[in-house]
């Protein structure tokens, strides 16, 4: 297999993950970087042995010849950087939220179109081992089909000491948490006609809100409740835990705390432990969510090397961005809000 050669953009908080996980990624290796802040292109470069740094990323796309470029920067970058890449021809990786709004969401899925360039999300939730053992029991048939679920997320752990940036947005649990959570249910029981949503602000020491409820109708028939919360203090700190509960016809799944998995199907329950591995570079709590990093960077490699689409392709991505959309719309009118509207 040829190596391809990439470049990462944004050498922040969460970049240090992507760079260990291309690190460990056969068939790709990141040769240069780039940030705006000498400091961090200074610890990121040091730290991974990248000679090639830029300040600027017009200057990277203009030095360097690459095959795609990793985009880690906070989203109100990545348009501007997504639009360099689509221009010079450069398959791109952007991390989620894809942007500010669904209309620069939108216009950047066009211009990569446009370019001919692959577009991937870096929407690793959906990529972490438990999550993916949910979905192979469905695909497995054993609960039937599904009816109900519910995709939870609470929690206090405190984010804003590693990102400072979440506590000033007037936006911040749906657009960065629930993104994940809304594209897990997705992922899990297909695509949404309707949802319904109330959020609160606990913390006041932040911007945004910190709890969300929605409530969705799948065109597939079933209901599902996803619920976030940064304001819940548990006994033990499920930090950063999804936990699942599916209802199907034949059976239900159960993805609870410490990665306990229990199926009861049509041959009885089974219990299972789908925790994730603790990398060589991970650190707990993050190891679930630094695993995913590697996955969904390996699948980019391998969609690059057979000319196949990303599973969070930034056309998939778009009906997930609307649902953070949708989401902060119906919370603010209080009424239901229809998908298929806001994605033409
Ligand atoms: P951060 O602020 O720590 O890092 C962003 C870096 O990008 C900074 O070093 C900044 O100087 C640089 N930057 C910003 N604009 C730039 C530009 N135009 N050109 C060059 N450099 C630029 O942020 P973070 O916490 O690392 O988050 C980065 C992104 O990753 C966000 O979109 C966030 O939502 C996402 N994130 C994803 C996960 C996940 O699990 N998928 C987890 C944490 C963060
Ligand atoms: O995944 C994320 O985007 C992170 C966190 C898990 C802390 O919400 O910001």
């Amino acid at each position: 297999m040829t190596e391809l050669h990439g470049a990462l953009i944004g050498c922040g908080f969460f970049a240090v993950n992507q760079m260990h996980a291309w690190h460990d990624i056969a068939g790709a290796s990141i040769v240069a970087i780039c940030d705006r802040d000498p400091e961090r292109l200074a610890i990121v470069g040091d730290q991974f042995g990248i000679t090639r740094r830029y300040a600027d990323a017009a200057a990277l796309f203009a030095g360097e010849d690459l095959d795609f470029v990793d985009i880690a920067t906070t989203a109100p970058s990545h348009r501007p950087l997504v639009e360099m890449a689509a221009q010079h021809r450069v398959p791109a990786i952007c991390q989620k939220p894809l942007a500010p709004s669904l209309a620069d969401a939108k216009a950047m899925v066009k211009a990569c179109a446009d370019a001919g360039v692959p577009l991937m999300v870096h929407e690793n939730f959906r990529w972490q081992s438990p999550i993916q053992a949910v979905r192979a029991v469905l695909d497995s048939g054993d609960i039937g089909t599904p009816f109900f679920g519910r995709i939870s997320f609470r929690s206090g752990y405190d984010v804003f000491s590693g990102q400072p940036y979440l506590a000033t947005g007037k936006r911040f649990i749906i657009e960065d948490l629930g993104i994940h959570i809304l594209d897990i249910a997705r992922f899990l029981l297909g695509d949404v006609s309707t949802i319904t949503a109330r959020t609160a602000r606990i913390n006041p020491d932040i911007a945004g809100e910190d709890v969300a409820t929605m409530l969705m109708d799948h065109k597939g028939g079933a209901t599902s409740v996803v619920d976030c919360s940064y304001a819940t203090r548990l006994a033990t700190e499920p930090f950063p835990e999804t936990l699942i509960e599916l209802d199907g016809s034949d059976g239900t799944i159960r993805l609870g705390h410490g990665y306990r998995l229990t199926v009861t199907g049509r041959n009885g329950t089974v219990v299972s432990d789908v925790s994730p591995p603790l990398l060589s570079w991970a650190s707990r709590p993050w190891h679930n969510i630094q695993e995913s990093v590697v996955t969904i960077q390996r699948h980019w490699v391998d969609c690059l090397a057979n000319g196949t689409e990303p599973a969070t392709s930034g056309v998939d991505n778009l009906k997930t961005f609307a649902l953070v959309e949708a989401a902060y719309d119906s919370a603010a009118s209080r009424e239901t809000v229809q998908l298929d509207a806001l994605l033409k």
